[in-house]
């Protein structure tokens, strides 16, 4: 591919939809919607120490967990700028309890649906660490009136991913499917510009990333793997540096770029473990295997799973494809 960096990720993604003779552009702007939303949330992100926009609303999500206020903000932005671009025919969201029907006559002659969580990592907010927004786009299944089965679909039929960094710059990164490239934000123009194309993520990693704090409720064969990092082992590269933000995006965007795994494992307190299929492991699977890794729930591709329920939890491995399988390995011999 031609050397296009610098390209504005609005001619990125017009560019690349050529390469599909009956791309109608609905799914170009589809792309160009989320990351406009993504926009309007970094301009809160980045001030939000400055307004009244920090702290908690005082109210519980679908997940029993305290809403921030920037979650809220979020969460607002993503609907708003979904439901007025019109390309989505639904959508789920990490924070609402129930799908969302987009009631726009022109919306339920739209092709996709969108999952997201619009602010992934929230618990960070207030400290100053990186959080994020992560996407999942699928295309409808049914015709008439979206339906729960239009959202339950598996991580396979997913036509695009990404989620957007907001760090010490903001990234957009994404995949339709042909592999995963990252776009960071000017903001002298106010656009996402290449500046990590093709990214491409190592088989084997030097970074582990777990919270250690949890150890005690791990199943053995975890506790086995995370001791085998440690071990003095110099030509095989351990022990591995231990790294844990706390805020997935984060922690899986170092990762991807450095190579690593990212571990979250069934715990006595989540027995399913913590993180959601539909939006957050889903979507960061797709980017994982494009870019060369992989993501499994311990036996099963995360991106097999077929979904059951919207804020279904699973075990998420993802990460350096060596590292993962070696973790896999420690499961089977358990
Ligand atoms: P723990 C943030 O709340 C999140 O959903 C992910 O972004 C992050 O990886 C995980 O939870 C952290 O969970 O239990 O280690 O604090």
């Amino acid at each position: 591919m031609q050397d296009l960096k610098g390209i504005t990720f609005d001619e990125y993604v017009i560019l690349r939809q050529k390469d599909f003779p009956s791309a109608q552009g609905d799914l170009s702007k589809l792309l160009r919607d989320i990351a406009l939303a993504s926009k309007v949330i970094n301009r809160e992100v980045n001030k939000a120490g400055l307004v009244d926009i920090l702290g908690m609303t005082g109210v519980r999500n679908v997940q029993g967990e305290e809403v921030q206020k920037l979650d809220e903000y979020a969460n607002e932005q993503m609907i708003k700028y979904l439901k007025a671009g019109g390309q989505c025919c639904a959508m789920g969201s990490e924070e609402e309890e129930d799908f969302i029907i987009v009631t726009d006559e022109h919306a339920q002659e739209a092709h996709y649906v969108v999952l997201f969580d619009p602010l992934d990592g929230s618990s960070n907010i207030d400290v100053n660490a990186s959080i994020g927004t992560i996407f999942s786009i699928y295309k409808r299944v049914s015709t008439g009136i979206p339906t729960i089965h239009d959202i339950l679909q598996a991580g396979k039929h997913q036509v695009a991913a990404g989620y957007v960094i907001y760090g010490s710059s903001t990234m957009m990164v994404y995949t339709t499917g042909n592999g995963v490239n990252g776009f960071t934000l000017d903001p002298t123009i106010g656009e996402f510009c290449l500046s990590h194309p093709n990214i491409q993520t190592a088989a084997n990693g030097k970074i582990y990333s777990i919270n250690e704090g949890e150890t005690n409720n791990w199943p053995q064969y975890v506790r086995d793997y995370v001791s085998y990092c440690k071990e003095n082992v110099k030509d095989e590269n351990r022990p591995y540096s231990h790294r844990y933000i706390g805020s997935m995006v984060a922690d899986l965007h170092r990762n991807l770029i450095k190579g690593g795994i990212f571990i979250y494992p069934p715990t006595t307190k989540a027995p399913k473990g913590k993180l959601r299929l539909l939006y957050e492991c889903n979507p960061m699977a797709f980017l994982v295997e494009q870019a060369g890794g992989k993501a499994t729930d311990g036996l099963n591709r995360i991106m097999d799973i077929e979904p059951t329920e919207l804020h279904q939890r699973v075990p998420v491995y993802i990460g350096s494809k060596n590292m993962v399988e070696k973790l896999e390995a420690f499961k089977a011999a358990e």
